[in-house]
């Protein structure tokens, strides 16, 4: 081929590819078209190819116009691509519009369960009245659940029927008394402690469940006395319901305390029991090893779940373990 013919090819080649490129719509057309131009077996290839029978003289200028238009057609092709794709992503971005007039889908927003928002407010009481709030472990030897609280072997509560028992000598504290004991055993008198936690009893009725959540006090001072029991609870209940309250003492019978005492309240006529307390019994505080010649406590418990029934008024123990939104949402 001489010259001016190639000059020719080479301007044939340049329209064709210019209106070939012009017509594609697609990236894969594009890129079919780049290979059958400038790839291996394409024609501006071939056209290379070719130059070795041409004259020297004329080859330098042929090769020269072959290069120009292999990057004449390489600009084209990346020319398009780039508008193929800005126009793809503004034909996605059209399509993801966000419409910021439509409302917000709305997620539940959790709230504190009553029964941590009762723990909370009893215990925020005891620390304004200088109480240290103590806790300690579920799983419980006899010792520190019934033995060092100076009940009796033989007593009902130990049975199998009431005490949930583990593998090896292990039991599920039935109260939370062994965390008082455990805290006196690691530090001197005076206390005045604060003990809320879970507590298990081989129980389960419309009243009962086998896990529920308890309170304990435990004050151990020079001049502790019943009055002072009686007088500080009083101020807690009217915290707690937030009105006066009509407190009365009834006698009762637990082996870690001597006096004792449940309280009732005045409930719409009638008495209503809200919790159970007395004076320390001695052999309790002589086996932590507190002088008793100088040291007097007193103690109280309450079952957290029924302190918060009588407050919000649910009429079902059930609801508490249900984790039913709608029940939950109201506090
Ligand atoms: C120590 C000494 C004494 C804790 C006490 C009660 C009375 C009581 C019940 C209320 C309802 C348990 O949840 S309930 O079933 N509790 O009546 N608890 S005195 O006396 C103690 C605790 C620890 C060292």
């Amino acid at each position: 081929m001489n010259l001016e013919a190639l000059k020719q090819t080479i301007s044939d080649l340049k329209s064709l590819s210019k209106s070939q490129f012009g017509q594609s719509t697609l990236q894969s057309e594009l890129d079919d078209l780049y290979r059958s131009f400038l790839g291996k077996k394409g024609e501006v290839n071939l056209l290379l190819k070719s130059l070795g029978s041409m004259e020297p003289e004329t080859r330098k200028e042929a090769g020269k116009l072959l290069n120009i238009l292999k990057s004449d057609i390489e600009a084209d092709y990346l020319e398009l691509t780039s508008s193929l794709t800005k126009a793809a992503n503004q034909e996605k971005l059209a399509k993801e519009k966000i419409d910021i007039s439509l409302p917000g889908l709305q997620s539940k927003k959790g709230s504190l369960h009553p029964v941590s928002r009762t723990i909370q407010d009893i215990c925020s009481f005891f620390e304004r009245m200088g109480f240290d709030i103590e806790a300690g472990p579920e799983a419980e030897i006899d010792y520190y659940n019934f033995e060092a609280l100076n009940v009796p072997k033989d007593h009902p509560a130990k049975d199998m029927h009431d005490t949930f028992y583990l593998n090896n000598s292990g039991l599920l504290r039935t109260h939370t008394s062994p965390v008082q004991i455990r805290t006196m055993e690691k530090s001197e008198a005076p206390h005045r402690i604060i003990c809320p936690g879970k507590v298990y009893r081989k129980d389960s009725d419309l009243t009962h469940t086998p896990m529920f959540h308890q309170i304990e006090g435990l004050v151990v001072e020079e001049d502790a006395s019943f009055s002072q029991l009686k007088g500080l609870l009083n101020d807690f209940l009217e915290d707690f319901f937030g009105e006066e309250v009509e407190l009365r003492f009834r006698p009762s019978y637990f082996p870690f305390t001597e006096p004792s005492a449940e309280a009732d309240i005045r409930w719409n006529k009638n008495w209503l029991e809200v919790l159970g307390c007395g004076m320390v019994h001695p052999n309790v505080l002589e086996g932590v090893g507190v002088d008793t010649n100088k040291y007097t406590g007193f103690a109280f418990g309450l079952g957290v779940e029924r302190m918060a029934m009588l407050k919000y008024d649910i009429p079902d123990l059930r609801a508490f373990f249900e984790n039913d939104i709608r029940f939950l949402d109201q506090f």
